[in-house]
């Protein structure tokens, strides 16, 4: 049992669900897919691209209906003119699979300098690693770097900041947080997107009043005159939860917080929200899913009319959209990082 329980939690009055929601699920793809969430979405050559995780291949019972089991993972792509209604590909767009890689997963895009970045996080024989590929046709992809394990949750903001490329992190230390998931967001610099360094913490776990297990970043950040604005999905468990989703006993509810980085020193938070920006409310988040009260963002986007669109992974089996104005989010984001 964790030290604190969290209790009930409600999504801020900021955001709005898109009435279109699930804006993707494994009904719109035209190869096997069974769970469809956890994407990545950026604007590129005046196209909304999405890339997003699809679980496939679970047992299926006596009825032909999945079950929890060993499966695989690919990533598909669609696009979109309005950011809600997609045209997904035909064929997934990124699959590593080897004997020491059983899959990459998690993807979230960047648009820096007229390319695409994709950071993933991908299984290994060794333990989990992040990597980040680049692209500008989505169909060839060179790979940039890997970290070492255990690392993944990792974002690139759009910009270089003081020349170097800039990214959010959670690695997941064991050992030396108690052997429980005390895990933080942390912050790297590199001159060539391959050699990373400058490492910052820049949130920890027990900043976040809202979780009491871990925490990692969730959505790529947008430039804002305030700050880097970005969310962050955030854990907390319960043992009293019991059977929840296809999961026997799923104990962890996944929110999703924001806060403001400074603009020139990104690892420093400027302000933040102590309550959660979205917690699992709607049934798409709560019931039926594989995972339920699991909110994962993944994808934020800045119209020009100051809307954000905040894509997020719903009960990790659909893709869903809320709304916020720019300027209220940053409104949000009152409070110091230390204080409780
Ligand atoms: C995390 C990752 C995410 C997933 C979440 C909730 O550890 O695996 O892909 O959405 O758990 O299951």
């Amino acid at each position: 049992m964790p030290d604190f329980l969290i209790g009930d939690l409600k999504s801020s009055s900021v955001i709005k669900r898109h009435p279109s929601n699930p804006i993707l699920s494994d009904k719109d793809i035209p190869y096997e897919a069974a769970l469809v969430f956890n994407a990545g979405v950026c604007k590129y050559q005046g196209k909304y691209v999405v890339v997003f995780r699809n679980d496939y291949g679970f047992p299926k019972d006596e009825n032909g209906k999945n079950t929890i089991g060993r499966h695989r993972t690919n990533i598909g792509i669609a696009y979109s003119d309005d950011g809600i209604n997609w045209d997904v590909q035909p064929n997934p767009c990124f699959d590593l699979r080897s004997e020491e890689i059983s899959r990459a997963y998690d993807p979230r895009l960047t648009v820096l300098d007229g390319q695409v970045y994709m950071c993933f996080a991908v299984d290994t024989a060794h333990g989990v690693r992040g990597g980040i590929a680049r692209t500008t046709d989505f169909d060839k992809w060179e790979i940039l770097t890997m970290t070492a394990p255990d690392n993944r949750n990792m974002v690139l903001f759009p910009e270089k900041v003081n020349g170097k490329y800039c990214r959010l992190e959670r690695p997941f230390p064991v050992y030396s947080r108690g052997h429980k998931d005390r895990f933080d967001t942390w912050f790297s610099d590199s001159p060539d997107c391959c050699y990373w360094g400058n490492c910052q913490l820049v949130l920890g776990v027990e900043d976040v009043p809202f979780a009491n297990d871990k925490i990692g970043p969730a959505a790529p950040p947008i430039k804002t005159k305030e700050g880097w604005l970005t969310t962050f999905h955030a854990v907390d468990i319960d043992d009293n939860r019991g059977k929840n989703g296809w999961e026997n006993a799923w104990k962890k509810r996944y929110t999703a917080g924001i806060m403001l980085l400074d603009l020139e020193e990104p690892w420093k938070v400027k302000a933040m929200s102590k309550e959660p920006l979205i917690a699992p409310e709607a049934e798409y988040e709560t019931d039926n899913g594989f995972r339920n009260d699991v909110i994962f963002p993944g994808g934020m986007i800045l119209e020009d009319d100051g809307e954000v669109k905040i894509y997020y992974g719903a009960a990790d089996t659909v893709e869903c959209l809320v709304t916020a104005h720019v300027d209220d989010l940053i409104k949000l984001c009152d409070k110091p990082r230390f204080e409780k």
